[in-house]
Order: structure tokens, then sequence, then C-alpha cells
């Protein structure tokens, strides 16, 4: 069985220290561990209450993810460690050492009492594996809390740090010295008074006074529908909560929530949300990168550009609490840029999200300079400038004369060569890609990119210095485009394509909408602007290519996006809302009958099919070229950095699920229809369908 509990007696109060490194799950050896440990507890006369508390970093992190979807597990069930709990005459104090998440928290809510340290988060994450808490959670956190507050926790699964918790009554104390001997006390305490138990499931005042406001959950209701759409388990934990408000029978809304729970489970979108998670993690493991390499100290950082891009970085750095100098030369760009991080911030202080104090000493790491030369004691020096290859060159070329040796030299490029650039250098070795995703202090993906000379010193400080900034990173090959950016030409050339045939941007953007992105290509090209890529084709005299044909000829027209209310679709003033133009279905119309491309009809699913399975297309050539390790990196790219939906996990784990020979077969006809080189069948995709395996099999090696 994995993991163990360690059964001491300090006293009269039993000890049950859960082990399981790295972050205590409840796998059987814990589950029975803790059955054990209270069984013995209740019976010793001698010990008249129970602590139970975590080793390592977490007290527990809930259920052990990796069990879901195996063969049934050994040991005492969780449901049958909770009920032993439940019934103990004997005082139980959670004390909580570090996280305590899922069903971790929901041990913990089984207690009698928790004490917390000051450090340690709670929450209940499951919705984001599609899972619901079902050790209790859904049934005992409203009658806590009440309803609303219980349905924030929930529904976002986001942690709450033990100031909070504590304020909103999740945890009864907070440790101000030694948590064990605070807890011990705690239970003594509790013996003494002699006062009846605080069992959860007997308390009701909160779930009573939620009783009858319709209102609480028709307001949930509304959230899931506007920020889950087309995810099943936030509308299972809204039923829950339901049945914790409006049923007395603690019992029988337990049998609920296991129902709903057993749902979640057997559902997709659980083993796709548990497929991220894993494939999120398993993106940290990069072959020949092993834990005991020298990795560059990052104190300073300094970046090259204070436009969207630096500043976001910048905001990076100073959020991770390093001090970062950020240049321009034109000293009211960067005056500009400056302004932008601090209204950024602003907006956050003002949303209660960030304490005013916090922006000032954030804002007081974000150092401008001018001075290029200023750069040069940085740890690292990433480059943001506009994508032009001599440009990059060129300051590459001066930062290899002014970095300290030994710093980490990243461009952010978003697809230019690496190498190119790293050639210019006397240092290439020291050299890579670190592709942060607009805006860069929102966006988790972080693309490393592995240059013919990057050393693995370079490599797992980049990546290591990503995971200090928050993100999730993914080492990428140096080809154009990378991973996320080769993978999305395929996209967008289908799309721009399919209006040429008879789809109009509306419904191409609908069927992509309800696949779970947040808008489609159309709506997204309104909103980056159309006119950025129609001056750069202008200044180099224009472009064959019959896929940017209909902006042009909309930019021709004045109809630039977003930017000045009409591109593909039209907008009310001060409304982001896409609506439907003439004018513009005209020019479509005109560019397909000039080309002569013959019209057609479209099912939902051929447009769904021509969007996305060029991205299995070109990710299956990633892999097979080596530019992506892992079919699991790309999903990672896709979900951190692409919006596409976490709970269809991925294009290429979207692929598995709708079956590798039925995608093959679409790209062989998509192929011998157009001969367009985005549908030329992979390689890679070939053989796994004639070995009848999928891209989930490569990556359990
Ligand atoms: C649940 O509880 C259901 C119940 O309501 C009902 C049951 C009936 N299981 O993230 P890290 C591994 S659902 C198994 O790098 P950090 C992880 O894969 C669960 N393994 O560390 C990694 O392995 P490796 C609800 C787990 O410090 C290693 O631990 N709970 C689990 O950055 C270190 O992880 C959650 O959703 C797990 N539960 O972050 C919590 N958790 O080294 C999910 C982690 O081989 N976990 N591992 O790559 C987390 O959010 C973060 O891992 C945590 C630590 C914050 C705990």
């Amino acid at each position: 069985m994995k993991g163990t509990v360690h059964y001491e007696v300090c006293g009269d109060i039993a000890l049950l220290s859960i082990d399981n490194p790295p972050v205590n799950p409840l796998s059987s050896g814990v589950r029975q561990g803790l059955f054990d440990g209270v069984d013995q507890a209740l019976a010793d006369d001698a010990v008249t209450g129970i602590v139970i508390t975590g080793l390592h970093r977490a007290f527990i992190a809930g259920a052990d993810i990796s069990e879901f979807g195996a063969a049934a597990s050994e040991g005492a069930s969780l449901h049958e460690v909770l009920r032993i709990m439940d019934k103990s005459v004997k005082p139980i104090i959670a004390a909580i050492n570090g996280t305590a998440f899922g069903g971790g928290l929901e041990v913990a809510l089984c207690c009698n009492y928790r004490i917390a340290a000051p450090t340690a988060p709670v929450g209940l994450p499951e919705v984001k594996l599609g899972l619901l808490p079902g050790a209790g959670g859904t049934q005992r956190l409203p009658r806590l809390i009440g309803a609303k507050a219980a349905a924030g926790i929930m529904l976002t699964g986001d942690p709450v740090a033990a100031p909070p918790a504590l304020q909103m009554g999740i945890i009864d104390r907070i440790a101000e010295g030694d948590l064990i001997e605070e807890a011990i006390d705690y239970a003594r305490e509790i013996v003494v008074s002699a006062n009846p138990l605080r069992r959860i499931r007997d308390m009701d005042e909160k779930i009573r006074a939620d009783r009858g406001d319709s209102a609480i959950l028709a307001e949930v209701g509304a959230q899931i529908e506007k920020n889950q759409r087309g995810r099943f388990a936030p509308v299972q934990i809204l039923k829950c909560i339901e049945t914790a408000v409006n049923t007395d029978d603690f019992d029988a809304g337990l049998d609920f929530e296991r129902e709903r729970f057993s749902e979640c489970l057997a559902d997709p979108q659980r083993e796709a949300l548990i497929h991220i998670f894993f494939a999120e993690r398993a993106a940290n493991k990069i072959p020949g990168l092993t834990k005991d390499l020298p990795l560059i100290e990052i104190n300073k950082g300094s970046i090259v550009g204070a436009g969207t891009m630096g500043g976001g970085i910048a905001m990076c750095f100073a959020n991770a609490g390093i001090p970062v100098k950020v240049h321009d030369n034109d000293a009211d760009n960067l005056a500009r840029g400056i302004k932008v991080i601090e209204s950024n911030y602003a907006r956050t202080v003002s949303r209660g999200r960030l304490s005013q104090a916090a922006m000032d000493e954030r804002m007081a790491l974000i150092i401008p300079t001018v001075n290029f030369d200023d750069l040069g004691d940085g740890d690292v020096v990433i480059e943001a400038v506009y994508e032009n290859l001599d440009l990059k060159k060129e300051i590459f070329k001066r930062l290899d004369s002014i970095m300290k040796p030994g710093s980490l030299l990243a461009t952010n490029t978003s697809g230019l060569d690496v190498d190119a650039i790293a050639a210019v250098t006397s240092r290439p070795a020291d050299v890579c890609g670190m592709h942060f995703f607009s805006p860069a202090n929102v966006m988790r993906l972080l693309e490393v990119i592995k240059g013919e000379k990057s050393t693995p010193v370079t490599l797992a400080s980049a990546m290591a210095l990503g995971k200090r900034l928050g993100k999730v990173s993914v080492v990428a090959g140096n080809c154009p485009g990378f991973i996320g950016n080769r993978m999305i030409g395929g996209y967008g050339r289908q799309a721009n394509l399919m209006i040429l045939e008879g789809a109009m941007p509306s419904r191409i953007d609908e069927v992509i909408y309800n696949f779970g992105l947040a808008m489609g290509p159309f709506a997204m090209a309104d909103m980056v602007g159309l006119d950025l890529g129609w001056r750069a084709r202008k200044m180099v005299g224009g472009s064959n290519d019959i896929t940017t044909r209909v902006t042009d000829g909309l930019c021709d027209l004045g109809r630039y996006g977003q930017k000045n209310g009409k591109g593909f679709y039209r907008y009310e003033p001060g409304d982001r809302t896409p609506l439907p133009d003439p004018e513009a279905d005209e020019v479509i119309r005109k560019v397909a009958e000039e080309l002569g491309r013959p019209q057609k009809s479209f099912s939902d699913d051929e447009i769904l099919k021509r969007c996305i399975y060029p991205l299995v297309n070109i990710g299956a050539m990633l892999l097979d070229e080596g530019h992506a390790l892992r079919a699991g990196d790309i999903d990672t790219v896709y979900v951190n950095g692409y919006g596409f939906p976490a709970h269809v996990g991925g294009p290429m784990w979207y692929a598995d699920t709708r079956g590798l020979d039925n995608v093959l077969a679409d790209i062989e006809r998509f192929y011998e229809e157009s001969g367009d080189d985005v549908w030329k069948p992979s390689n890679l995709l070939r053989k796994l369908v004639r070995e009848g395996r999928n891209f989930a099999s490569l990556d359990a090696g």
C-alpha cells in the first residue's frame, strides 16, 4: 500500500502523522493508516483526544489522483475513514501544517476543530479535475460557512490562505507557535471543557439562513454559465449545494453527493482534466536535465523593451519578488510602458485583489532605464522587442558585450530562429528562447526554446525561472513558430479558406465557441486588429496567399477590427459584441467569386475538424521531428496559451478521443480534396494508426 500514517501517543493525546511524500495524497496506505490510527486511539482508554497532521510540506493534497480510473484500490475507503471519525466520542483536531486540498480539507472538515499554520492554504480544487468534493465537502462546507461562500470555493477551486480561512470560519485557529503543541493543547482544552463535540454535520444555522433564498443558487448557476461553459462538474456541484441547503438529512445529502461524484468520475471531462494535471507536471521533466545541475542563481532581471510584452514580463518578475530593470531607448516609450504597468496593478488593487502596499512594493522592484549598459548586471536578460530578426540580432550583439559572464540570455521571440540570434553572441550556449504569451502577467504558459547550443544549465535555469514566475513551462525545439504558433497557422488558414468556400465567419466562430474556446478565429482577428498584417504585407509589396485576401479587402475598406468598430463584424460603440455585417460578408463573397472557389455547405462537425485537425497533424509533425517532447506538452501549450478547452484535454488528447484512425481518414480526405500541405498526413500519425496506438501511448513510454 502507498503511504503510511505514524501513530504516537503524547501524554493523553494520540498524534497521527501522515507520511506520503511529497504532498501526502490519500493513497491506500494513508487511508488505512488513518482508519487504524483513529480506531486504535478510540480503543485506548488512556487516550482522550486525537490530533491529525501531515509530515512534509502538505497536510493532505487530496485523494490520490493517480488512483482515479485505475483498478479498485486496496485499503479502507475514504468514506470508511470519515465514518469512523464522525462517530468518534473523543475530540479530533486537524493540525493543518500545509496544503489541505480536496479530500484533505474534507478530512479536516470531518474533524471537530481545525488549527492551521499561518502559511497553510485550504481549498476544494476538485472542479479543476472535473470532479466535485466527494467526501462530504459539498455538504459540510455550506453548513459551516453558508452556501454562497462555499459555492465560491468549490466552483473556482482556488486556494484560500489561512488568515481569510479563519475569517470565514473554515478553520478555528491559526497557530502562533508550534502547531503540534498547540493542537495537542487544543484537544486537551476540549476534553477539559466537557462540552458536546462540535460536528459540522449537526450544524444548520447557515443552511437555514440560506434555505428558500433562491437568489443565491440562481447567482451561482449564472456564474457557471458564464465562466464554466460546457463543464459537467460545476453543474453537479451546484446540485449538491442545493441538496445541502434544502435537505435536513445530512446522510441523504452524502448519498446524493456520492452519486454525483461517481457521475463525474465516469465523465470523459474528468479524464481529460486529469490528463492536463499530469501533463503540466510532466512538462517539467526534461531528459538530460538532472536535479543536480548548477542552476544560474537569479536575483536580478533585465528586460529589453518596455512595450506590452516587456511590461508584462517585468510584472511577472515583480510579482515573484525579483528586482528587474526595464530598458527602452526612448524615454517617452519607457514612461508609457511603466504607466501601463502601474495602471494594471491599480486595476487589481481597485478590485480588492492586491493591497496598495503590495502594489507599491512591486512597483519599487521595477527599475526603468534608458541606459542600455544598466542591464549588464542582470542574472538573466529577456529581450522583448518586436518581431524583427535583424533588430534582435543587433540587440544580442550589444547584450553580449554588456551582460556579466554567466547571465542567462533569453529572447521572447514568438517564432524567429533562436540559433540565428544566439550565433551573433560569443556565448550561444547561454542563449535560449523564453516565449511568454500576452498578456504576460496573466497567461500561464511559457515556451522555453532549446537552441542548438543551449546547454542543460541554460535550459534548466530558464525552466526554474519559469516556475518561480508562476508559469507552466514547456520545452520546445527551435523551429518556425515553435510549438504553439507553428500549429496555430494551420487553424487560421483553414478558417480563412472555409469562408471562401461558403461558411460565414459567424458560423465558424459559433462552432469554435461551442467547442469551448472563448472566441472563434474571426472574433479573435477583430480583437487583435486586422490592419497589423495588412500593413506588414503592404510593406513587402503584398502577398500571394489567398487566405489573406479577405482581410486585405476589409482593411482596404477601412475595416480594421474592434479598434474602429468594424472588421469581420461590426460593433456598437463601447460594446465588444460581434454583430454580422452585410458589408463584410459582401467582401467575402466577392473574393470567393474572384478566386472561383466552389461553394458548399458545411456541417458543424466538418467546420470543427477543419479547424482542429491541422493542430493535430502539425502537432504530430512536431513530435516526429523532436521539436515537442510529448503529446502532453502540446496539450499543455494549447490549454495554457491558446484557450483550448481543458475539459477536452488539448488537441492531441482530443484526437485520441475521436480515434486516430478516424482523424487520419479525415486528414487524408482533406489532403486529397485540397492538396494543402497542412493536410499532408504526418508520418507519426500514420505509424500510430498502423500500430493501433494513440498519442497518449507515446507519453506512457
Ligand atoms: C479529491 O480529493 C477527491 C475527493 O474530494 C473525494 C474522494 C472520494 N494525488 O504539483 P506539484 C503529485 S481530488 C496524487 O509538483 P507543488 C504531483 O503529480 C484531489 N499525486 O507540487 C507531483 O508528482 P511528481 C483534489 C499528487 O508543491 C508531486 O505530487 N486535490 C497529488 O507545486 C508534487 O506536486 C487536488 O486537486 C494528488 N492529489 O503543488 C490537489 N497532488 O513529482 C492537486 C500532487 O511525480 N495538487 N501530486 O510530478 C496540487 O494542486 C498541487 O500538487 C499541490 C502541490 C498544491 C498539492
